[in-house]
């Protein structure tokens, strides 16, 4: 019995100290095992006489049972120092200073439209928008644009069917606008056009700014007064601007708007191609027909309207040489605005 109750301590210092869950089990298989020496022990009880067995075996169930709760007691303790260790190799340092969401910027080219759509807002316009599909007759009938105008042609404008267009123009808007509201109308309309043009200085798809007033009495003094302070808002300089006869199917008396060249300041440059102007707009009365089509008294109200491209305005106002860089979507360059 004393060589059982030694062997018995020997094993419980022995798994008092294993370091780790396997070493534990080795000693369990040792001796609690099927061939463990305790194991043994018990099985060799059978030999002995009754009052005998009785007696040995409730000292080795009682050896055992130390065993057992030695062996319970260990593991524990290995689980609970695993688990610390996993806990701690898992931490999480929340003092640590966060990763920052990358800040987003908005299009050189929507940054431009809401500088125009302010300055037009402070003077009392309504910014409007409508579809960029439209049918035959809001996009060219009603502006008094003919069956054989060669902007009609297939290779000017985007058929969806014969009568159904991607917009050539935002001008459909204000005829919508004109049809819809009784006058005084005070209104921009920006967004996409569309027109069958590609190559260095012209996309598929731009973006424009037009304006429409109509009211009893305005007239050209009202459209360059608008124009001229439009223009030197939108550009912070107190720029010459001047107002030469053109012709629009929708406009009558018709001008395109020259500014002093921003780039140079009128002494002469590439962009300018050395005269020292830049054109930057197209103006005019609306064509009394134009007023009458959407259901405007033209006997009773005049109106103005104006049009212009975003892109060639942001361009300038920028410094940006090269149009196609606004549809590139080089986060190099759209960075560059923010
Ligand atoms: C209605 C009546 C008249 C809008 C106008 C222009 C002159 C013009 C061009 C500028 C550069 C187009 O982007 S561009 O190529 N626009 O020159 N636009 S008057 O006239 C209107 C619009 C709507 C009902």
């Amino acid at each position: 019995m004393d060589e059982l109750t030694q062997t018995v301590s020997g094993a419980l210092a022995a798994v008092a100290t294993a370091a780790s869950l396997a070493e534990l089990d080795e000693q369990r298989v040792r001796y609690l095992g099927k061939k463990g020496e305790l194991t043994q022990h018990l099985k060799q009880l059978g030999q002995l006489d009754p009052d005998a067995r009785r007696a040995r075996g409730a000292e080795i169930n009682a050896l055992k049972e130390q065993l057992e709760q030695g062996l319970a007691a260990r593991k524990e303790q290995l689980e609970a120092e695993e688990l610390t260790r996993k806990l701690w190799s898992e931490r999480v340092d929340v003092t640590l200073p966060g990763r920052r969401q990358a800040m987003g910027g908005l299009h050189p080219v929507t940054r431009t439209i809401e500088r125009m759509e302010a300055f037009f807002e402070s003077v009392g316009f309504e910014v409007v928008e409508g579809p960029e599909i439209e049918d035959d007759w809001h996009n060219f009938e009603a502006l008094n644009i003919p069956p054989e105008h060669p902007a009609r042609a297939m290779h000017d404008t985007f058929y969806i069917d014969p009568t159904t267009v991607l917009r050539t123009h935002t001008s459909p808007v204000q005829v919508r606008v004109m049809q819809s509201t009784e006058p005084p109308i005070r209104v921009i309309c920006p967004g996409r056009v569309y027109r069958c043009d590609s190559d260095l200085t012209h996309s598929p798809m731009f973006h424009q700014v037009e304006g429409l007033v109509i009211a009893e009495g305005t007239g050209m003094p009202d459209l360059k007064g608008t124009v001229v302070d439009f223009l030197r808002a939108f550009f912070e300089r107190d720029l010459a601007v001047k107002f030469r006869p053109s012709y629009f199917p929708f406009t009558e008396p018709s001008a395109e708007v020259d500014m002093q060249c921003v780039i140079c300041g009128g002494g002469g440059c590439r962009v300018c191609k050395g005269t020292g102007w830049l054109e930057i707009m197209g103006c005019g009365m609306v064509h009394p027909r134009v007023l009458e089509m959407s259901g405007i008294d033209a006997e009773r109200f005049t109106g103005y309207a104006f049009g212009m491209g975003v892109e060639r305005l942001a361009m300038l106002r920028y410094g940006v040489n090269d149009l196609r860089l606004f549809y590139e979507n080089d986060l190099r360059f759209l960075r560059q605005f923010n």
